[in-house]
């Protein structure tokens, strides 16, 4: 091998170790700035929820709020979960770690419930 053939196996060899290293740095980097991945939600609209299916103990619960008005997520006992989700906005909470079925309600306004499932 020549030394300029030599010379030339060694940028090419140096250009792919890059392009592997960019490729890498890439995947690593993408979960943290793309949107967490799609969980249990709680969707609120027209002053009513509409819960997800059963959840993980423990889950992380997002609650979106397509309402004009503030709203909560309260289990109606315990210190299951409390989260109040602004107008327009959105939430999460932990789900409760013992599996069972909660059902919940929205502090400011009483004739809204729904339910909660862990297992
Ligand atoms: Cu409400």
């Amino acid at each position: 091998m020549t030394p300029r053939i030599f010379a030339l196996s060694v940028a090419i060899a140096f250009a792919a170790v890059l392009l592997v290293a960019a490729c890498s740095a890439g995947t690593t980097a993408s979960p943290s700035s793309a949107p967490p991945a799609a969980g249990p939600t709680i969707s609120i609209a027209d002053m009513k929820f509409s819960s997800p299916g059963p959840v993980s103990p423990g889950a992380t619960v997002t609650v979106t709020n397509a309402d004009g008005v503030e709203h909560t997520v309260t289990a109606d006992s315990g210190s299951g979960f409390n989260v109040e989700v602004g107008e327009k906005g959105t939430a999460t909470f932990t789900a409760p770690s013992t599996p069972g079925t909660y059902p919940y309600h929205c502090t400011y306004h009483p004739a809204m419930h729904g339910q909660l499932v862990v297992q």
